[in-house]
């Protein structure tokens, strides 16, 4: 398999996570995809990456369905059970993990690549206030659980902990560890693992 992905990307973080907890082989192939020259939209139509190159040549798009994919290969550190309501409510997480990270970006698109006078301060602070409160809310589903599911590791961890290192890198402002202490410490916790180590992003 071949991952096309950027070093910064929150999405591609996850996905490197979970090949890393997995020990899938792959290669990693960076694109830019912001560049004047990137040519990811002939792989994926909508010119994003995480893109994933199977074996045969297909291309497979979004984290999302890479992750629960990569997930049955290997009975390796499974991070999604195989059906039910537990199943549910880790996608759950990651899909809180994921909106918030989707409203952060247009708030870094606004900013970064609009001119001033087109910029809308109402709708990045309708961004904005789903990245806060989603911070709350996995704060208030997190609780003294030791994991965001429970007791144990699980693909919500790795969505949750990709989405709190992207805020710090990007948005440093946002003082998530003052503000929610038990997110700090899932975030501490899961730092110490080699797949977070590895990816840490730049
Ligand atoms: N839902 C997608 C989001 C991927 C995404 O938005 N990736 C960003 C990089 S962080 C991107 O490629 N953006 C390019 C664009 O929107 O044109 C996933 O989970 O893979």
């Amino acid at each position: 398999m071949k991952l096309i992905g950027s070093l910064a990307s929150p999405y591609v973080r996850k996905v490197r996570v979970v090949l890393a907890e997995k020990k899938l082989d792959y290669q990693f192939e960076l694109e830019d995809v912001w560049a004047a020259d990137t040519t990811i939209d002939k792989l994926n139509p909508l010119g994003k990456v995480p893109s994933l190159v199977m074996e045969d040549g297909e291309v497979m798009i979004d984290s999302r369905v890479m992750v629960e994919y990569l997930d049955t290969l290997t009975p390796v550190c499974k991070l999604l059970p195989s059906n039910g309501r537990e199943r549910a409510d880790i996608k759950s997480w990651e899909a809180l993990a994921d909106g918030m990270l989707d409203a952060a970006i247009i708030v870094r698109l606004e900013r970064l690549q609009r001119p001033p006078e087109l910029q809308s301060e109402a709708w990045m602070a309708r961004q904005m206030r789903k990245v806060q409160l989603g911070l709350a809310s996995l704060s208030a589903k997190l609780g003294e659980q030791p994991y965001c599911a429970g007791n144990h590791y699980t693909l919500a961890d790795v969505a949750v902990g990709c989405t709190l290192g992207w805020l710090s890198f990007r948005f440093p402002d946002i003082a998530w560890r003052d503000d929610y202490p038990n997110l700090a410490r899932l975030y501490d916790k899961l730092s110490e693992r080699q797949s977070f180590k590895d990816t840490v992003p730049q």
